[in-house]
């Protein structure tokens, strides 16, 4: 049974950083109809209008001329009453217009027809739409990221480098939790064309009005709240903007289509470790209540009180894979909380040169590091960051966000999933349905498709960090894990010989996989050496008698049929299934052939994915 682990919690405790909120409504806007008739644009083109028509004007199933000739007629009808002079006609993919009209008074009367859903303002560009991949111009976090290399120098004013960030995903689909200071959802690096991609989803502490500064405690409300003030007037303090603008932001952002949702834990002064478990207690149920919808959470703080860890370890536990900021204080990570909780993802915080920020926390609780110096990030207009659009700061805090937006780009396209704990990726068969969006899946891939040794500063604190940086270039589309030549390769390490890979080992067996450039049967018959190398290793075969001497002998070969199950299935052989694969090796000494039967079975592949 040397392979077959129960799944061991050890918790750690403490906490970061934090900022509090307001909020609450748990739906979204439907993103096809704005929430007013009349729409202003970011930069309008003076006297220009786009408008949109109720779909029932003209039936869809009549001849093109025939709905262009409607839509027109009542476009020249409004232009007439109005003044104005008609331009496009929409019959098609809209019904609707473009109009110039003598002014905004004359807009807003044409919005106030019942044919009419909305009118916009016409504007240039920027209708905050995320640039296609490759981005040019990026900051420098997000153009390291693709080559999981630090990138070179920034602009020291605007944190921006002459490179690029390539994309595969943008995290359509799925939820960040931003457990912060809050979020200026109206900032423009959230923007659609009709609503905010991030919303006040629960305000755990308090109702700060930003401009007033009034400070209205509910802690005898129970509950996270919902509510004030308005959605430009939630983040006093700018953190958690900054935070939400490098998971998710159009420009600033990793993951540019990802949902940003914020829960206010916290303010100005800091945050409140009861409000801080408020508000992952309110995550926890709200991602119950939706659990088909992928989740990651951001906890850029540090607290320290075991309440805090256990009860991130129960969101984990459920479904939400959270990042967690390493913590600011030149120390051992596992001195803060959720930082000290291992099976968050724990990030530390490095320069654009490769090195570990001064202030970062480090420590065999550090998961990974990522970009952490100067990061440009979206301004609140208040706070930390009062001036302007955007501004540069630094920190973990600035680190995590960069390892939330991967997971939301892992995430995209993956089902959601609760109850987590009860099929671990190192628990016991049988596994089931699809768990690749299982926070230790999860973990395991970002940590397993991490740049290793590119990083210095690491090692020489008192305890040594893992040599590991973020990169992004290797995550796949939504197929099983295990189709990622890192993953699988840190999984027989971890299966076989339990423990993490070896730099040099690990870098071996992923480049004799990656030299496949994907091709069948080559990637196969790597994945059967890698196996083989694990199972037919010293270091696996040391204290199992019935293999210390590879021979194509019954014993030898039962026991190696045994431990294939033990190591891949995590579950004894079934009597059947063992003599079978026995009698066949007895007879062929075909292991490439047996081995290939367990790693391609689906009762394999589904302890990391769908089949
Ligand atoms: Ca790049
Ligand atoms: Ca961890």
């Amino acid at each position: 049974m040397q392979c077959f682990k129960n799944f061991a919690i050890s918790l750690v405790v403490v906490a970061l950083l934090v900022f509090p909120l307001t909020t609450s409504s748990h739906k979204q806007e439907s993103p096809r109809t704005p929430p007013v008739k009349f729409l202003k644009a970011q930069k309008p083109i003076p006297n220009r209008y786009i408008v949109v028509l109720e779909d029932d004007v003209v039936p869809d199933n009549v001849p093109l001329d025939v709905r262009r000739a409607r839509v027109a007629a009542i476009a020249n009808g409004h232009a007439q009453t109005h003044g104005g002079k008609v331009d496009f006609i929409y019959e098609t993919a809209l019904k609707g217009y473009a109009i110039e009209l003598p002014n905004e008074a004359a807009a807003r009367a044409i919005s106030n027809s019942p044919q009419v859903r909305w009118v916009e303002e016409d504007s240039i560009g920027e209708w905050a739409q995320a640039p296609a991949s490759p981005q040019p111009s990026p900051p420098w976090g997000l153009d390291s990221l693709d080559s999981g290399i630090p990138a070179p120098s920034p602009d020291p004013t605007t944190g921006l480098t002459s490179g690029s960030y390539g994309f595969n995903a943008n995290g359509t689909g799925v939820t960040a939790y931003v457990l912060d200071s809050g979020i200026n959802t109206q900032h423009t690096q959230f923007m659609t064309p009709f609503v905010s991609r991030a919303s006040i989803a629960a305000n755990c502490f308090e109702f700060v009005n930003c401009v007033s500064g009034t400070q209205t405690a509910f802690f005898n409300q129970q509950v996270c709240a919902s509510g004030l003030p308005s959605p430009s007037n939630n983040d006093c303090y700018g953190h958690g903007t900054h935070v939400a603008g490098t998971i998710g932001g159009n420009t600033y952002g990793v993951a540019k289509n990802v949902n940003l949702r914020s829960v206010k834990v916290g303010s100005t002064f800091g945050p409140v470790s009861s409000a801080v478990i408020a508000g992952v207690n309110w995550m926890t149920a709200d991602h119950q209540a939706s659990p088909s919808t992928p989740v990651v959470a951001n906890m850029s703080i540090e607290v320290a009180t075991g309440a805090v860890e256990s009860t991130v370890q129960n969101a984990i536990n459920q479904g939400i894979t959270v990042v967690a900021a390493a913590g600011n204080g030149n120390t051992n990570a596992n001195s803060v909380s959720p930082a000290n909780v291992a099976d968050a993802l724990t990030v530390g915080a490095v320069d654009w040169n490769g090195v570990r920020s001064p202030v970062s926390n480090w420590g065999p609780l550090v998961d990974l590091f990522a970009p952490g110096v100067q990061i440009a990030s979206a301004a609140s207009g208040g706070g930390i960051c009062p001036v302007g659009t955007f501004c540069l700061l630094s920190g973990t805090s600035h680190a995590a966000p960069h390892v939330t937006g991967a997971v939301a780009q892992y995430l995209q396209g993956r089902p959601g999933q609760v109850n987590c704990n009860v099929n671990p990726i190192q628990g016991g068969s049988p596994f089931s349905g699809n768990r690749s969006a299982c926070p230790d899946r999860v973990s395991r891939f970002i940590i397993a498709t991490a740049r290793m040794n590119v990083l210095s500063g690491v090692s020489s604190t008192p305890l040594p960090s893992a040599n590991r940086y973020l990169a992004t270039n290797a995550l796949p589309g939504p197929t099983n894990p295990i189709e990622n030549n890192q993953f699988f390769v840190w999984s027989q390490y971890i299966d076989f010989l339990n423990r993490e890979p070896d730099s040099v080992g690990f870098s071996n067996w992923v480049s004799n996989l990656n030299s496949c450039g994907g091709t069948w049967p080559c990637i196969n018959n790597e994945r059967i050496h890698a196996v083989r190398g694990m199972i037919e290793s010293t270091e696996f075969r040391t204290g199992k008698p019935a293999l210390s001497n590879p021979s194509s002998t019954n014993e030898y070969n039962t026991e190696y049929v045994r431990q294939l199950y033990l190591c891949l299935l995590h579950r004894e052989p079934d009597s059947g299934g063992w003599a079978t694969y026995v009698s066949e090796l007895n007879s062929t000494g075909d292991y490439d052939h047996t081995v290939h039967g367990f790693i391609n079975g689906s009762e394999y592949r589904t302890r990391f994915g769908q089949h």
